[in-house]
């Protein structure tokens, strides 16, 4: 084979090897984006390994941010392959997969945020609230001849031009700009999400609330007590000895266990709990005798 399946390629990178063809398609995560590679090259038809690793990586992902990125295009104005379209289209769809990445064809081209076919929020373009649908992107412009094509009604932009594309995401907002060889910005977008909190964290005696248990706690609740602070958002949290009244023996509890090798606070208490879940289950927070840690 001409380039010997890719070895020099793999051997002078190194992939994440988290699926079941290490290296040839992988996925990570940054911060609260995941992306997930593809290799085209290979089967991603229906029933194939790599299909049914793309649904379960990406059924499983909490992430905020889902980037796919792959060789040939199943989404563009110019002819791309119609078997490969018709099973992923549906999965990036359907697992709310935010941005598509994909080159072969060389030029520039970003579509409306598209959702069976069609694009119900296009009205927002370049800037999008939530918008429905999944963007795709054509960034072929790196170096081959490049193609003329004719956009169509999914295209949002197209330039036959060579480029690079640069995505800043932030965390409830992406900022997509391509650039040309001059550094002219050729292209902008934005996206926006309403992403939800995260849910709270109930340690007791993390007064504040932040998820551990520091000065700042036995301080929220002494200022509580005696200068007229703002209550703790939640009185079962800063109730850090567990007996139900919120006095100074709790900041008492905090401090000791900080600074003078005291007993840390005890559990949070079966949940449901209206100060959150405690998913950490930390053993100096005294969990390991918590049945719901
Ligand atoms: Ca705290
Ligand atoms: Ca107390």
């Amino acid at each position: 084979m001409e380039f010997d399946d890719g070895a020099a390629y793999l051997e002078a990178f190194r992939f994440p090897e988290d699926s079941p063809d290490p290296e040839r398609y992988y996925s990570f995560e940054h911060g609260n984006a995941l992306f997930v590679a593809l290799d085209t090259n290979q089967d991603v038809g229906a029933g194939s390994r790599q299909l049914g690793w793309l649904r379960s990586r990406l059924a499983a992902s909490e992430h905020a941010w889902k980037v796919v990125f792959f060789h040939h295009a199943v989404q563009s104005s110019a002819p791309v392959d119609r078997d490969m379209q018709e099973v992923l289209v549906p999965v990036f769809e359907e697992h709310r997969v935010d941005l598509v990445v994909q080159g072969h064809l060389h030029f520039y081209e970003r579509t409306f945020p598209l959702e069976g076919g069609a694009a119900p929020d296009k009205a927002q373009e370049p800037d999008y609230e939530d918008p429905r649908g999944t963007i795709y992107l054509v960034t072929g412009g790196g170096g081959g001849v490049l193609r003329s094509g004719t956009p169509d009604a999914r295209t949002a932009r197209f330039e036959s031009r060579y480029h690079h594309v640069r995505v800043d995401v932030d965390g409830a907002r992406l900022r997509l700009e391509a650039v040309d060889r001059r550094g002219l910005v050729i292209d902008g977008m934005t996206l926006e999400k309403t992403v939800a909190p995260p849910p709270p964290v109930f340690h007791r005696g993390d007064a504040d609330p932040n998820g551990a248990l520091q000065l700042t706690d036995a301080i929220r609740v002494l200022t509580f007590l005696f200068l007229g602070g703002d209550a703790p958002s939640c009185l079962e949290a800063a109730d850090a000895d567990d007996n139900g009244v919120l006095q100074l023996t709790d900041a008492v509890r905090v401090l000791s266990y900080l600074f003078t090798g005291g007993d840390p606070p005890p559990p949070p208490g079966p949940p449901p709990s209206p100060c959150g879940a405690d998913p950490v289950g930390s053993p100096a927070l005294g969990c390991e005798a918590y049945d719901g840690c």
